[in-house]
């Protein structure tokens, strides 16, 4: 579910992202696509069209934050958006007292998924400690009692037994008065489908309600059912009133756009998921967790700041002059370790970063080991300075001693130092090739990742990791495996995604 809308999206403000300075014509343009991305999900025309207005608002009137670009406070608005849209989820209401058997009404169309939902609800309050009475008042579908009565065998539920020939109106006292005498807590009563046009069956369905006083009326909606689930939503609100939706089928592969509509066309909470046919798969509606899941992302300003924060620019700057300019000794390597390191767990700031979250198993596999970083720190700073500024003198007196310094193995430090000789020597080209040469490997290397390098003027601006790792194309990876494979497809992706500060 959501696939397609959040594909759409992301879409959309990848393309926002690339464009760098936001003009306003750009932000409507945005805007129109995201309309069109919302409508061709499902979602209904007036809460689509609510929708962009508000984030047309918001986007004028807030103050963009100085870490952040447009793009990504675009993305933020619409992310909050989306979670205002799709309101707070809302607990039931139910539990005057031990024993009060508080009635929950199950109502909604034919094949909804009321009677597996009751069946889910019916598990969870039991989970709950609840003492809880299922009862079917489906008398016109035929086999309809005897599968709520089956589903209450299997999942130890206590079901309201059936009366042949009863009618609802009976059943639902019967119900009510059984309820009552054997203290039950809650009363669950699984209604039969209605179709939004039987004026008789809503009709049926007002009675019941008013014999039964439901502490919950929730009715439950097929998330596959697009623009149709607008009209009987409204048409329930106002002839039964309910107090709650439960929206069934969010593990198909529907558009959506009935889970984004609810809200808005009801007035009232979604405050459950059906998330398959099992009697537990049912979630609690969570709509910051929906909104990920639409937009495939986290928290993408607070992923921003902690960039910034993190990430010392002067000192990043200074160590790319430096390389530039062949000078690289080990408080280059030092500085740019701890560029690395400081940003913390790379791994969970890569999925962070919007529409990588496609990316997930690849980057826990990828081969970001922070104990190596450490590791390497250590090993320079157990050095003088005199041997950092010439790591030619270490020899295996040195090494031995920078070895037990760092607490680690003459191996390691080795490994150290050759990652370092291979850099040198790849900084060593670069001031062979001159600036007119080393503009013109850029150049390449621009076309090489389809534009995503950045110029020479911001060159160094992410320290040792981003867009701006003069190795980034080259053949080898200088830092050896304490770094992601800058080559890899994964990170070429993070890169585009990066917002360049
Ligand atoms: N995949 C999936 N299937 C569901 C979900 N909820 C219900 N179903 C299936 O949908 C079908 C219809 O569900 P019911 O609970 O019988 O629907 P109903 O609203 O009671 O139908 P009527 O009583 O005929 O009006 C069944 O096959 C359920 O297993 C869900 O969240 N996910
Ligand atoms: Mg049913």
């Amino acid at each position: 579910m959501f696939q397609a809308l959040g594909d759409r999206l992301t879409g959309i403000f990848d393309k926002l992202t690339r464009r760098g300075i936001l003009t306003e014509t750009a932000v409507d343009e945005t805007m129109r696509e995201i309309k069109i991305a919302l409508l061709e999900a499902d979602v209904a025309l007036p809460v689509v069209k609510d929708f962009i207005a508000k984030v047309k608002e918001k986007a004028v009137g807030e103050q963009i934050v100085k870490s952040v670009s447009p793009a990504q406070m675009v993305t933020k608005i619409v992310s909050d958006e989306l979670i205002a849209l799709l309101g707070d989820g809302g607990t039931l209401n139910l539990a005057s007292h031990a024993g009060a058997s508080d009635v929950i009404l199950m109502v909604g169309l034919q094949g909804a998924g009321k009677t597996t939902s009751a069946g889910k609800l019916a598990v969870r309050l039991t989970k709950n400690g609840k003492k809880v009475l299922l009862a079917s008042l489906d008398v016109y579908r035929p086999a309809a009692m005897e599968q709520l009565a089956e589903l209450g065998q299997k999942n130890n539920l206590d079901v309201l037994e059936i009366i042949k020939g009863q009618q609802p109106i009976e059943i639902t006292k019967r119900a009510l008065k059984e309820a009552k005498a054997g203290l039950y807590d809650v009363l669950i009563l699984d209604t039969a489908g209605r179709l939004h046009i039987d004026a008789d069956m809503m009709r049926e369905v007002q009675q019941i309600r008013d014999i039964a006083n439901p502490k919950e009326t929730l009715l439950t909606v097929d998330a596959m059912m697009g623009q149709d689930a607008v009209h009987v939503a409204k048409e329930f609100t106002e002839k039964v009133g309910i107090t709650g939706v439960v929206l069934t089928r969010i593990d198909g592969d529907s558009r959506g756009g009935a889970a984004l509509s609810m809200r808005e066309i009801t007035g009232q909470p979604i405050k459950f998921l059906g998330v398959g046919e099992k009697a537990d798969a049912l979630e609690v509606f969570d709509a910051k967790r929906i909104a990920d899941r639409i937009l495939g992302m986290g928290d993408v300003v607070g992923l921003v700041e902690t960039a910034m924060e993190k990430i010392n620019q002067e000192e990043a700057q200074k160590s790319a002059m430096r390389m530039m300019e062949g000078k690289f000794d080990l408080n280059d390597l030092l500085s740019q370790i701890r560029q690395i390191n400081n940003m913390g767990d790379v791994k969970g700031i890569m999925k962070m970063i919007p529409g990588l979250s496609k990316f997930r198993d690849k980057i826990d596999a990828a081969n970001v080991d922070n104990k190596m970083i450490k590791h390497q720190e250590a090993i320079i700073l157990s050095m003088t300075p005199y041997e950092r500024k010439h790591p030619d003198v270490l020899k295996a007196a040195r090494k031995q001693r920078i070895a037990n310094g760092a607490g680690v193995s003459v191996m390691e430090v080795n490994r150290l130092l050759k990652q370092y000789d291979q850099m040198a020597t790849v900084m060593k080209q670069f001031k062979k090739m001159g600036p007119m040469g080393m503009f013109k490997m850029m150049k390449q290397m621009k076309g090489m990742m389809g534009g995503n390098m950045p110029d020479l003027g911001s060159l160094g601006s992410m320290g040792g990791l981003g867009g701006s790792n003069p190795f980034a194309g080259m053949g080898k990876n200088p830092f050896g495996s304490s770094m992601p494979d800058m080559n890899s497809p994964e990170i070429q992706e993070l890169m585009k995604k990066f917002p360049k500060m």
